[in-house]
């Protein structure tokens, strides 16, 4: 398998994921103004979407769209327990919250990259994420993840694009239990290996 990534996005999610599961696995950078790969290619013609991140398999398929992608690698090795049975409700929960987090988390802060939106309306958009992270907060009450006892790809994916919080000078100890949460999964070996990957290649 392949994963196109760039550094600092949201291809941290299925990178961490890969290293959780112990797949066997190939990093591909991806140029995200250019849109070329570090090997020269055209990304475009890998992904017509231009973004990362994209999983191609060893039979050449090419899966986009980050909670597709960690929910496709965590049923490869069910045993790991990174995702609940397809079918079954807590799956159906675990969904929701991948849902929760790529329209919500991850859609309503990374506009706060571009530098050409106003401060004023990087404002509304950071009070709107801001009662987000109120919800997560209150949610992680009495939790050690979201899912309960239960580490799962929602966590990867949340702790990815809450990671981004350093970019927009917001600050997770507001939320303590959110920034608990952060150094619990920062603590993660998967987790370094691929920040630590991402930082040197
Ligand atoms: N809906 C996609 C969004 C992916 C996405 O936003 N990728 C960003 C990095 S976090 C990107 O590569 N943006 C470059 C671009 O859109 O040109 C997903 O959830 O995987």
């Amino acid at each position: 398998m392949k994963l196109y990534y760039a550094p600092d996005t949201c291809s941290l999610s299925p990178h961490i994921v890969l290293r959780e599961l112990e797949l066997e696995f190939e990093l591909v950078k991806v140029n995200n103004r250019s849109k070329l790969t570090a090997d020269g290619r055209d990304f475009l013609t890998i992904n017509p979407k231009g973004y990362v991140a994209a999983l191609e398999l060893d039979d050449g398929k090419i899966l986009t769209e980050g909670p597709a992608i960690v929910q496709y690698l965590a049923d490869l090795k069910p045993e790991i327990g990174l995702a609940p049975r397809a079918g079954s409700w807590e799956r159906v929960r675990l969904q929701e919250w991948l849902n929760f987090i790529t329209s919500e988390i991850h859609a309503g802060s990374a506009l706060l990259f571009n530098p050409s939106l106003p401060e004023d309306v990087k404002s509304i958009y950071r009070e709107k994420l801001f009662r987000r992270f109120n919800y997560l907060q209150d949610q992680l009450n009495g939790k050690t993840y979201l899912m309960g006892s239960t580490f799962s790809v929602a966590d990867v994916y949340l702790f990815t694009v809450l990671g981004w919080c350093k970019f927009f000078s917001i600050d997770l100890n507001c939320w303590p239990l959110l920034s608990a949460y952060m150094a619990r999964i920062n603590t993660r070996p998967a987790v370094q290996s691929a920040l630590l990957t991402e930082a040197s290649g």
